[in-house]
Protein backbone atom coordinates (compact mmCIF):
# COMPACT_ATOMS: atom_id res chain seq x y z
CA UNK A 1 0.00 0.00 0.00
CA UNK A 2 1.35 3.27 -0.77
CA UNK A 3 2.32 5.67 2.09
CA UNK A 4 1.13 8.76 0.63
CA UNK A 5 -2.72 7.38 1.31
CA UNK A 6 -1.94 8.19 5.21
CA UNK A 7 -0.82 11.80 4.26
CA UNK A 8 -3.06 14.43 6.16
CA UNK A 9 -4.33 15.78 3.02
CA UNK A 10 -5.72 12.04 1.63
CA UNK A 11 -6.93 11.12 5.06
CA UNK A 12 -8.48 14.53 5.60
CA UNK A 13 -10.20 14.46 1.75
CA UNK A 14 -11.86 11.09 2.93
CA UNK A 15 -13.07 12.29 5.84
CA UNK A 16 -14.76 15.64 4.49
CA UNK A 17 -16.21 13.50 1.39
CA UNK A 18 -17.23 10.46 3.77
CA UNK A 19 -19.04 13.15 6.61
CA UNK A 20 -20.68 15.03 3.32
CA UNK A 21 -21.95 11.45 1.85
CA UNK A 22 -23.29 10.70 5.22
CA UNK A 23 -25.06 14.72 5.86
CA UNK A 24 -26.94 13.72 2.48
CA UNK A 25 -25.36 16.14 0.26
CA UNK A 26 -23.75 14.41 -2.20
CA UNK A 27 -25.78 11.67 -4.01
CA UNK A 28 -24.39 9.75 -6.86
CA UNK A 29 -21.62 11.96 -8.19
CA UNK A 30 -22.90 15.73 -6.42
CA UNK A 31 -20.40 17.51 -5.14
CA UNK A 32 -16.26 18.04 -5.55
CA UNK A 33 -13.93 19.57 -3.47
CA UNK A 34 -10.33 20.89 -3.98
CA UNK A 35 -7.05 22.21 -1.34
CA UNK A 36 -4.53 23.86 -2.17
CA UNK A 37 -1.33 21.97 -0.58
CA UNK A 38 2.08 23.49 -0.53
CA UNK A 39 4.68 22.30 -2.42
CA UNK A 40 6.51 21.17 1.28
CA UNK A 41 3.69 18.73 1.99
CA UNK A 42 3.94 17.14 -1.16
CA UNK A 43 8.12 16.38 -0.72
CA UNK A 44 7.85 13.04 1.44
CA UNK A 45 5.80 11.58 -0.49
CA UNK A 46 8.07 12.26 -4.43
CA UNK A 47 9.19 8.84 -5.01
CA UNK A 48 5.08 7.47 -4.95
CA UNK A 49 3.90 10.06 -7.52
CA UNK A 50 3.75 8.94 -11.53
CA UNK A 51 7.09 8.94 -12.99
CA UNK A 52 5.16 10.49 -16.37
CA UNK A 53 2.55 13.18 -15.16
CA UNK A 54 -0.32 13.08 -17.70
CA UNK A 55 -0.93 16.98 -18.79
CA UNK A 56 -4.03 18.54 -19.56
CA UNK A 57 -4.42 22.42 -20.42
CA UNK A 58 -6.75 24.71 -19.13
CA UNK A 59 -9.88 25.71 -20.71
CA UNK A 60 -9.07 29.26 -19.45
CA UNK A 61 -5.37 30.26 -17.88
CA UNK A 62 -4.63 29.90 -14.48
CA UNK A 63 -1.47 32.26 -14.31
CA UNK A 64 -2.08 33.62 -10.54
CA UNK A 65 -1.95 29.64 -9.22
CA UNK A 66 0.84 28.77 -11.07
CA UNK A 67 3.10 26.33 -9.84
CA UNK A 68 0.65 25.73 -6.87
CA UNK A 69 -0.92 21.93 -5.78
CA UNK A 70 -4.15 20.89 -5.50
CA UNK A 71 -5.70 17.55 -4.41
CA UNK A 72 -8.94 17.37 -6.18
CA UNK A 73 -11.85 15.16 -6.33
CA UNK A 74 -12.56 13.57 -9.96
CA UNK A 75 -15.19 13.66 -12.12
CA UNK A 76 -17.57 11.24 -12.01
CA UNK A 77 -16.58 9.97 -8.70
CA UNK A 78 -18.57 9.06 -5.91
CA UNK A 79 -18.10 10.94 -2.87
CA UNK A 80 -19.37 7.62 -0.70
CA UNK A 81 -16.38 5.77 -2.71
CA UNK A 82 -13.33 7.60 -1.93
CA UNK A 83 -13.40 6.23 1.36
CA UNK A 84 -13.01 2.81 -0.38
CA UNK A 85 -10.29 3.56 -3.04
CA UNK A 86 -9.22 7.49 -2.42
CA UNK A 87 -6.28 7.04 -5.38
CA UNK A 88 -9.41 6.22 -7.81
CA UNK A 89 -11.30 9.18 -6.65
CA UNK A 90 -8.85 11.83 -6.07
CA UNK A 91 -6.50 13.61 -8.40
CA UNK A 92 -3.18 15.23 -7.24
CA UNK A 93 -2.20 17.92 -10.14
CA UNK A 94 0.22 20.96 -10.02
CA UNK A 95 -0.31 23.81 -12.11
CA UNK A 96 2.19 24.62 -14.69
CA UNK A 97 4.52 27.43 -14.31
CA UNK A 98 2.77 29.24 -17.49
CA UNK A 99 -0.69 28.87 -15.72
CA UNK A 100 -2.43 26.98 -18.95
CA UNK A 101 -2.37 23.49 -18.06
CA UNK A 102 -1.81 21.20 -15.08
CA UNK A 103 0.20 17.88 -14.49
CA UNK A 104 -1.75 14.57 -12.62
CA UNK A 105 0.92 13.75 -10.35
CA UNK A 106 -1.08 10.96 -8.30
CA UNK A 107 -4.46 9.67 -8.28
CA UNK A 108 -7.16 8.78 -10.93
CA UNK A 109 -5.29 5.56 -11.75
CA UNK A 110 -8.28 3.98 -13.59
CA UNK A 111 -8.25 7.49 -15.62
CA UNK A 112 -10.37 10.10 -15.55
CA UNK A 113 -9.86 13.48 -14.60
CA UNK A 114 -10.71 16.36 -12.18
CA UNK A 115 -14.14 17.57 -11.13
CA UNK A 116 -15.99 18.89 -14.05
CA UNK A 117 -16.20 22.31 -11.72
CA UNK A 118 -12.71 22.48 -11.47
CA UNK A 119 -13.08 26.42 -13.38
CA UNK A 120 -15.00 27.68 -10.40
CA UNK A 121 -12.43 25.89 -7.93
CA UNK A 122 -9.57 27.40 -9.77
CA UNK A 123 -10.95 30.79 -9.72
CA UNK A 124 -11.72 31.46 -6.78
CA UNK A 125 -8.82 30.06 -5.74
CA UNK A 126 -7.20 32.65 -6.86
CA UNK A 127 -9.35 35.08 -5.52
CA UNK A 128 -9.73 33.39 -1.69
CA UNK A 129 -5.98 33.04 -1.74
CA UNK A 130 -5.69 36.94 -2.63
CA UNK A 131 -8.56 38.19 -0.41
CA UNK A 132 -7.73 35.76 2.29
CA UNK A 133 -4.00 36.97 2.42
CA UNK A 134 -2.82 33.32 1.38
CA UNK A 135 -5.25 31.98 4.16
CA UNK A 136 -8.15 30.14 2.24
CA UNK A 137 -6.75 26.67 0.80
CA UNK A 138 -10.03 25.11 0.58
CA UNK A 139 -13.26 25.06 -1.92
CA UNK A 140 -16.26 22.93 -1.43
CA UNK A 141 -18.79 22.33 -3.59
CA UNK A 142 -21.95 20.03 -2.96
CA UNK A 143 -25.70 19.68 -3.19
CA UNK A 144 -27.00 21.00 0.53
CA UNK A 145 -30.86 19.94 0.57
CA UNK A 146 -32.10 22.67 2.87
CA UNK A 147 -30.35 25.67 1.23
CA UNK A 148 -31.51 24.28 -2.33
CA UNK A 149 -35.40 24.15 -0.48
CA UNK A 150 -34.76 27.43 0.29
CA UNK A 151 -33.19 28.70 -3.42
CA UNK A 152 -37.02 28.19 -4.26
CA UNK A 153 -38.65 30.15 -2.16
CA UNK A 154 -36.35 32.99 -0.81
CA UNK A 155 -35.74 36.40 -3.16
CA UNK A 156 -32.53 35.54 -4.47
CA UNK A 157 -30.59 38.45 -3.50
CA UNK A 158 -27.53 38.69 -0.77
CA UNK A 159 -28.91 40.68 1.82
CA UNK A 160 -32.46 39.02 2.03
CA UNK A 161 -31.04 35.18 2.23
CA UNK A 162 -28.12 36.25 4.00
CA UNK A 163 -30.50 38.17 6.54
CA UNK A 164 -32.68 35.23 6.80
CA UNK A 165 -29.90 32.68 7.41
CA UNK A 166 -28.94 34.60 10.11
CA UNK A 167 -32.07 34.78 11.73
CA UNK A 168 -32.44 30.91 10.99
CA UNK A 169 -29.83 30.46 14.17
CA UNK A 170 -28.10 32.44 16.39
CA UNK A 171 -24.30 31.11 15.41
CA UNK A 172 -24.74 32.19 11.73
CA UNK A 173 -23.84 35.84 11.82
CA UNK A 174 -20.78 35.02 13.48
CA UNK A 175 -20.09 31.91 11.36
CA UNK A 176 -20.51 33.98 8.35
CA UNK A 177 -20.04 37.97 9.09
CA UNK A 178 -19.62 38.41 5.15
CA UNK A 179 -23.52 36.65 3.96
CA UNK A 180 -24.01 34.55 1.17
CA UNK A 181 -23.09 35.60 -2.26
CA UNK A 182 -25.32 34.39 -4.84
CA UNK A 183 -24.98 33.69 -8.44
CA UNK A 184 -27.99 33.81 -11.38
CA UNK A 185 -29.12 30.09 -12.37
CA UNK A 186 -25.99 29.05 -14.86
CA UNK A 187 -25.39 26.15 -16.85
CA UNK A 188 -22.64 23.90 -14.25
CA UNK A 189 -19.36 23.11 -15.47
CA UNK A 190 -18.84 26.25 -17.32
CA UNK A 191 -16.01 28.89 -17.24
CA UNK A 192 -18.90 31.28 -17.62
CA UNK A 193 -20.33 29.68 -13.86
CA UNK A 194 -16.45 30.14 -12.50
CA UNK A 195 -16.59 33.41 -13.08
CA UNK A 196 -19.45 34.51 -11.85
CA UNK A 197 -18.97 32.31 -8.43
CA UNK A 198 -15.43 33.71 -7.77
CA UNK A 199 -16.78 37.04 -8.16
CA UNK A 200 -18.84 36.47 -5.47
CA UNK A 201 -16.10 35.13 -3.59
CA UNK A 202 -14.03 38.43 -3.50
CA UNK A 203 -17.08 39.38 -0.84
CA UNK A 204 -18.51 36.24 0.40
CA UNK A 205 -17.57 32.66 1.95
CA UNK A 206 -20.35 30.94 0.69
CA UNK A 207 -21.78 31.56 -2.53
CA UNK A 208 -25.22 29.85 -3.32
CA UNK A 209 -26.06 28.55 -6.82
CA UNK A 210 -29.53 28.09 -6.52
CA UNK A 211 -31.97 25.37 -7.52
CA UNK A 212 -28.39 23.36 -7.79
CA UNK A 213 -26.14 23.53 -4.31
CA UNK A 214 -23.66 25.59 -2.45
CA UNK A 215 -19.85 26.42 -2.52
CA UNK A 216 -18.04 27.40 0.35
CA UNK A 217 -14.37 28.36 1.15
CA UNK A 218 -12.32 28.13 4.09
CA UNK A 219 -8.76 27.52 5.64
CA UNK A 220 -9.04 23.83 6.23
CA UNK A 221 -11.58 21.26 5.17
CA UNK A 222 -13.14 21.22 8.39
CA UNK A 223 -13.61 24.82 8.37
CA UNK A 224 -15.61 24.85 5.33
CA UNK A 225 -17.44 21.99 5.95
CA UNK A 226 -18.32 23.63 9.37
CA UNK A 227 -19.16 26.22 7.11
CA UNK A 228 -21.15 24.53 5.13
CA UNK A 229 -23.17 22.53 7.88
CA UNK A 230 -23.31 25.72 10.08
CA UNK A 231 -25.56 27.06 6.71
CA UNK A 232 -27.74 24.07 5.90
CA UNK A 233 -28.38 23.75 9.77
CA UNK A 234 -30.15 27.45 9.63
CA UNK A 235 -31.86 26.42 6.63
CA UNK A 236 -33.20 22.94 7.84
CA UNK A 237 -35.05 25.57 10.93
CA UNK A 238 -36.10 27.84 7.98
CA UNK A 239 -37.27 25.42 6.23
CA UNK A 240 -39.11 23.64 9.30
CA UNK A 241 -40.49 27.26 10.00
CA UNK A 242 -41.66 27.96 6.46
CA UNK A 243 -43.72 24.51 6.46
CA UNK A 244 -44.97 25.77 10.06
CA UNK A 245 -46.42 28.92 8.36
CA UNK A 246 -43.46 31.26 9.02
CA UNK A 247 -42.54 33.24 11.55
CA UNK A 248 -43.92 34.47 14.60
CA UNK A 249 -40.91 36.35 15.76
CA UNK A 250 -37.25 36.36 15.37
CA UNK A 251 -33.92 37.82 16.29
CA UNK A 252 -33.89 41.09 15.77
CA UNK A 253 -31.75 43.89 14.14
CA UNK A 254 -30.96 45.78 17.14
CA UNK A 255 -30.34 41.93 18.17
CA UNK A 256 -28.07 40.99 15.57
CA UNK A 257 -25.86 44.08 16.22
CA UNK A 258 -25.35 43.42 19.27
CA UNK A 259 -24.24 39.64 18.67
CA UNK A 260 -21.44 40.74 15.71
CA UNK A 261 -20.12 43.51 18.62
CA UNK A 262 -20.20 40.91 21.40
CA UNK A 263 -18.21 38.53 18.80
CA UNK A 264 -16.10 40.92 16.95
CA UNK A 265 -17.33 40.56 13.45
CA UNK A 266 -18.31 43.33 11.02
CA UNK A 267 -21.84 41.88 9.60
CA UNK A 268 -22.23 42.64 6.03
CA UNK A 269 -23.79 46.00 6.57
CA UNK A 270 -26.71 45.51 3.75
CA UNK A 271 -28.29 42.79 5.72
CA UNK A 272 -28.94 44.52 8.91
CA UNK A 273 -31.14 46.95 7.43
CA UNK A 274 -34.67 46.61 8.88
O1 LIG B 1 -19.69 16.97 -9.67
O2 LIG B 1 -21.84 18.66 -8.38
O3 LIG B 1 -21.93 20.62 -10.11
C1 LIG B 1 -21.04 17.06 -9.87
C2 LIG B 1 -21.53 18.39 -9.51
C3 LIG B 1 -21.60 19.38 -10.57
ZN1 LIG C 1 -23.11 20.34 -8.18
Amino acid sequence: MQRILSSWFIQGMVKATSDMWLKGWDERNGGNISLRIDAEDIEPWRDELVKAPRVVELSQPARDLAGCWFLVTGSGKFFRNVQFDPADSLALLQITEDGMAYHIHWGLVNGGLPTSELASHLQSHAVRKAVSGGLDRVIMHCHATNLIALSYVLPLDVPTFTRKLWEGSTECLVVFPDGIGIVPWMVPGTDGIGSATAEQMRAHSLVLWPHHGIFGTGPTLDEAFGLIDTAEKASEILVKVYAMGGMKQTITTAELIALGERFGVTPLASALKD
